[in-house]
């Protein structure tokens, strides 16, 4: 790959996204989809094949009934799970169930695997549609994240949720951050763009070289073929005015959605961020926080595409969300699910060595305040405006204003959360707290 420097960057065009390389690599990765599910349903076959020789008529047909049984009782419990939060918070997706999309830049056990778990978990109760995950560089390469989502979703028993890859590229082009840095000023060694030199393409989700996670492994799912983008935009074709998206990670691949068709950003039912900062001082760099700096081109073509709502969670509103060992606490006490089992098993250690832990855990803000919009107790109507010219220090920097008529685009910024009630709602949540009968 040529390596591009900080001065060939800045010109917004979506150059990868539908180029002959691009057509080729999307063929190749439908192909082996194709090859492994045939391969999948062979092994299921023969299984089938042996299990039928071995068992009598009648054991089929108990087998048969106590998997029926145990799935209503199953579904019963999910169904008071619902109705004990719906009870207990009162706002939980009042009326008709919000279908959602999840753009994210996934790694273990982080934010937005908090944020995720969320999802998958108000998806199960039935409080949402969750209609699938687009991952996208930023944390992680977007086959790694792709890996890490597939296996996290299986760890939790939900590989039914789909997986769609989106791109690392930023619109500009890739950075050397080093070059940048020189600029800038002091940035955040972390991120994709400080390890090109060991750059995987999407299709090699399975082929991971030094980002493979030994404790992890490979998944066994396989995400679909359609590009994120393009999965974005169907689904709001098909759903007008209905779906939601959470964008979590930088916003390259939404903001190819919103390039690809004018009308897929006004057709939405809105859009939650994390990204930005408030008070000028940065998170990543000296003026711009991680998500907004990976691909400031992105989020301004965002910004300006006629989202019928914006909702920011500036990086400043993690104070108010972190993770300590409080949380895991209550994860213990209420949970018996695999996702607090998921979580728990990877982290409760960690807190309980140091019960002065506390670890950002900002994404799942955009989650929770979807779910549960009490949780918010500062809110403030702002103009937003984004700095995108790279070749300076305030490359991503966003400024916000107060009052109407303001230069910049309309945004709700979440300020601050009711720390207590967020991670009650949350492990409640996750742990499908329900009535003592
Ligand atoms: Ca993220």
């Amino acid at each position: 790959m040529a390596k591009a420097t900080v001065w060939s960057a800045g010109k917004i065009s979506a150059k990868r996204y539908g180029s002959r390389k691009r057509q080729d690599e999307m063929k190749r990765m439908v192909m082996r989809n194709i090859r492994f599910r045939q391969k999948m349903r062979m092994q299921k076959g023969l299984c089938m094949q042996k299990g039928l020789c071995m068992q009598k008529g009648l054991c089929i047909v108990l087998a048969i009934g106590l998997f029926l049984t145990a799935c209503a009782s199953q579904g019963g419990a999910e169904r008071k799970a619902a109705e004990y939060l719906r009870e207990k918070y009162g706002t939980v997706s009042e009326g008709t169930v919000p279908k959602v999309i999840l753009d994210c830049d996934m790694t273990y056990l982080g934010d937005d695997a908090m944020c995720l778990c969320i999802l998958a978990e108000a998806d199960r109760l039935g409080l949402i549609d969750l209609l699938g995950v687009a991952v996208t560089g930023g944390n992680s390469f977007v086959a790694e994240g792709t890996n890490a989502t597939l296996n996290q979703l299986e760890r939790i028993g939900r590989e039914d949720i789909p997986v769609y890859m989106g791109t690392d590229e930023p619109l500009g082009g890739f950075r050397d951050l080093k070059e940048q840095e020189k600029i800038v000023g002091k940035i955040d060694h972390w991120g994709v763009m400080y390890r090109m030199e060991e750059y995987v393409e999407p299709e090699r989700y399975h082929d991971l070289g030094s980002g493979y996670d030994r404790k992890w492994g490979y998944s066994e799912t396989d995400p679909e073929a359609q590009s994120a983008a393009d999965f974005m935009t169907e689904q709001v074709r098909q759903y007008p005015g209905e779906v939601t998206i959470l964008s979590v990670g930088p916003a390259t691949d939404l903001a190819l959605a919103c390039l690809l068709d004018p009308s897929f950003a006004p057709d939405t039912a809105g859009v939650i961020y994390m990204g930005t900062t408030l008070n000028g001082q940065g998170s990543y760099t000296p003026y711009a926080d991680f998500n907004v700096f990976y691909d400031a081109e992105a989020f301004d073509v965002c910004l300006n595409s006629g989202f019928p709502s914006q909702t920011i969670i500036p990086s400043e509103t993690s104070q108010w969300a972190r993770l300590d060992k409080a949380v895991f606490d209550l994860l213990d006490k209420k949970g018996d699910t695999l996702t607090a089992q998921m979580w728990l098993d990877g982290q409760y250690s960690l807190y309980r060595r140091d019960s002065s832990r506390k670890t950002d855990c900002v994404d799942a803000i955009a989650a929770v305040v979807l779910l549960n919009p009490d949780v918010v107790r500062l809110q403030e109507e702002r103009y937003v405006t984004v700095d995108t010219e790279v070749r300076e220090a305030g490359y991503g920097r966003t400024t916000t204003r107060k009052g109407e008529g303001q230069e910049g685009v309309r945004a709700a910024f979440i300020l601050e959360v009711d720390t207590a009630l967020y991670w009650d709602f949350v492990t409640d949540l996750l742990c499908h707290t329900q009535e003592e009968p």
